[in-house]
């Protein structure tokens, strides 16, 4: 038996411990967003560094080797692998997100992308950033005009991710990585399916729901 002092010690020390793991558990070390990669829906693609669909980089810091997208409550997630680590010595001074999600609207020499989120690398931090096409060139965004509320970026490493808080329709992106305004990488296109098995469920609800209504007050 343990006595009262025996007992709050194990209690203190079992509180430590978790304490401890739950630290460990979101060390910055692995510093990411939330969003769990391996989640149902995920899209990955391997760049396979040919042309097309990209030009292939000068070094590993500039290397796309693979993109991903996810969608989890109204939050779409980015994110880009590369070969190494951006440095001041091996990196691209823009990495983006290049998407397409407007029809008629958009640069028609650059497939008609109309929406760039964008992260310039100075060499050691990243300044995040999204810019629209305003009919004439990409601009930033005074405000949130489009169907976003919000964007987001981090990097962890060779890991780059973006967040964008909106609910869009099916769009397309790819990852680019730029250099004085010249392409060094894009990955392969991605097409997303941004509508889960859930919201597909409450709009059949929804429209089961209109059809009971109209059928009601349809006169006699
Ligand atoms: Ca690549
Ligand atoms: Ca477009």
């Amino acid at each position: 038996m343990l006595s009262k002092t025996g007992k709050r010690a194990f209690w203190f020390a079992g509180g430590l411990a978790c304490a401890l793991s739950l630290l460990l558990a979101v060390s910055p070390a692995s510093a990411a967003f939330t969003f769990d990669w391996t989640s149902p829906g995920v899209i990955s693609l391997t760049d396979a560094d040919v042309f097309p669909p990209g030009p292939v980089p000068g070094s590993n810091g500039e290397n796309i080797t693979k993109v991903w997208w996810g969608w989890s409550s109204n939050v779409h997630y980015f994110r880009m692998d590369l070969a190494g680590t951006p440095s001041g010595s091996d990196s691209a001074d823009s990495y983006g997100i290049h998407m397409d999600f407007m029809s008629g609207s958009g640069d028609a020499g650059y497939f008609g992308v109309d929406t760039l989120l964008l992260s310039s690398f100075d060499g050691s931090s990243y300044t995040p950033g999204m810019n629209v096409w305003d009919g004439a060139a990409y601009a930033p965004v005074p405000g949130m005009v489009l169907p976003f509320t919000g964007f987001d970026f981090q990097a962890s490493g060779n890991m780059l991710e973006w967040k964008l808080y909106g609910d869009l329709k099916q769009f397309t992106w790819w990852g680019v990585t730029e250099e004085g305004m010249s392409f060094r990488d894009i990955s392969s296109t991605v097409v997303t399916t941004p509508i889960p098995s859930a919201a597909w469920l409450l709009g059949s609800g929804v429209v089961a729901l209109v059809g009971l209504r109209r059928r009601r007050v349809m006169p006699v």
